[in-house]
């Protein structure tokens, strides 16, 4: 009886386990998306400031409603000193916080973000 619990016990396990690598799987499909969320018709593109940029490269929809949150966490380098010149951004970000800067709806095109010594950079295509 013991024996017969243990095998079922070892086959729900692995079962799990199968689930829970699937599910990994899928998420890393979508991996170059996932800092794109969209809500109520409106798209969330995060970037994190620290060290540079990332992702460098996003690939986002045009026509839609978007707002890109600068993510800093303990940032201490020039990756907050951000320049985005197709929409004349140009500000420090906070060490720590969400920057969250509108950027209306977007055409297709490419938005560029670097640091003010265009050291390190970032790049969003809206398709
Ligand atoms: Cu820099």
């Amino acid at each position: 009886m013991k024996t017969a619990i243990s095998i079922i016990t070892a086959g729900l396990l692995i079962a799990l386990f199968i689930i829970l690598l699937n599910d990994a799987d899928s998420k890393e499909e979508v991996g170059s998306f996932d800092n794109i969320e969209i809500n109520d018709g409106v798209q969330y593109i995060t970037i994190l400031a620290k060290g540079g940029y990332s992702p460098s490269v996003t690939n986002a929809e045009s026509g839609i409603p978007t707002i890109l949150i600068m993510k800093t966490d303990n940032t201490y380098d020039c990756s907050l000193a951000l320049v985005i010149r197709s929409i004349n951004f140009q500000e420090m970000l906070e060490p720590n916080g969400e920057k969250v800067i509108d950027l209306g709806t977007p055409k297709p095109g490419t938005l560029r973000g670097l640091c003010s010594m265009g050291m390190y950079n970032f790049s969003i295509n809206f398709n």
